[in-house]
């Protein structure tokens, strides 16, 4: 019995390091995997539109072949960046906030109530600014194929209803691991704490914090109200997520693969940011029956933009002055 279980072991390992050499090395005649790493589960927009991206690669050529991964199976969005730098991870789709630290100019998107409609958010990044900045992503390693959604985020809590800037105080809320978010939040009074994603159920659940901001689709599909009793609408950020596939993947790539590849997670993101807007709108009604809902408008908006002001003032210079100048410029013309 012992023999057969290290004789399994080992067929079990050699296919595994066959598997791994096939995906970063590609050998020739056999397929090339290209594995994606998700934080969220496999109730989500993000998880269905890797499924099309799956489709639509795999429909258009027999050489590559497409495997998702959830909620965090293989690692969460920072370490899942440094393994597409180091070329053992294929693709993963991570919000900006956890690339800043790799690049900081994504960081424009961490600067609270800047960008608040989908119209401005398109116009904004299906252009030339938005490719200048994906552009960006390759100096580190991973190359940036498109922009998909993951939304404007809202907060939730386990405590009390949030109506006031002053109920936020003391608050201990979860973040992105992202310097001007903790800076945001502390500026509005809270107690933030950074967090990878795959840790912030169980830390909800066992009361370490308070509360968290996500956007609607995924506070309602990775089951929040479970946790979490008051949601207070508050569209503070706009989140990305965008579309990173491994430099030492894609040089592995034949022209045509990198084609097909890079079409596909373009298409796929046209996919996702309808089906993202979809889910936002009716998770949102959902939500409204399963927590206690309110929304920050008015008066008091314009005291959650007063407090973090100069929070955005001094990160125009860590993220760059005058590429936040132009980031202004771009929103500016897209309310025109
Ligand atoms: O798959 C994406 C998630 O890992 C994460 O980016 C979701 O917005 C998110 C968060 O709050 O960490």
């Amino acid at each position: 019995l012992l023999l057969m279980l290290s004789v399994l072991l080992v067929a079990c390992g050699s296919s595994e390091s066959s598997n791994n050499g096939n995906s970063a090395a590609g050998d020739s005649g056999e397929k090339k995997v290209l594995r994606i790493s998700l934080g969220l589960n496999d109730q989500t927009p993000l998880y269905q539109s890797s499924l099309k991206f799956k489709e639509l690669v795999e429909e258009k050529t027999d050489s590559l072949e497409v495997e998702v991964y959830h909620s965090g199976q293989i690692a969460d969005d920072r370490s899942a960046i440094e393994m597409l730098q180091f070329g053992t991870l294929e693709i993963t789709i991570p919000s900006t906030a956890p690339f800043t630290t790799f690049v900081p100019e994504y960081g424009i998107f961490d600067l609270p109530f800047l960008l608040t409609d989908t119209k401005i958010v398109d116009s904004v990044l299906q252009g030339p600014f938005g490719d200048k900045l994906a552009e960006k992503a390759s100096s580190q390693g991973v190359i940036q194929l498109a922009w998909w959604e993951n939304g404007f985020r809202n907060l939730t809590n386990s405590k009390k209803p949030i109506k006031t800037i002053d109920d936020l105080n003391g608050l201990k809320i979860r973040t992105m691991e992202n310097e001007i978010h903790l800076a945001a939040w502390s500026a509005m009074g809270a107690n933030p704490t950074p967090m990878a994603f795959t840790e912030l159920f169980t830390a909800m659940q066992q009361k370490t914090i308070d509360g968290q901001e996500n956007p609607y689709p995924t506070i309602h599909l990775e089951k929040y109200p479970e946790v979490q009793k008051y949601l207070t609408e508050t569209n503070h950020i706009y989140s990305p997520f965008i579309f990173l596939i491994s430099q030492k993947t894609w040089d592995g790539l034949t022209e045509e693969e990198r084609e097909i590849v890079k079409n596909a997670a373009i298409e796929a993101g046209e996919h996702n940011r309808n089906l993202s807007r979809e889910t936002a709108v009716s998770s949102l009604e959902e939500l409204k029956g399963l927590m206690e809902y309110n929304k920050i408008e008015g008066a008091e908006l314009e005291a959650f933009k007063a407090a973090v002001q100069p929070v955005i003032e001094k990160y125009k210079s860590t993220i760059g002055e005058d590429f936040v100048n132009e980031f202004l410029a771009e929103i500016e013309k897209a309310q025109q």
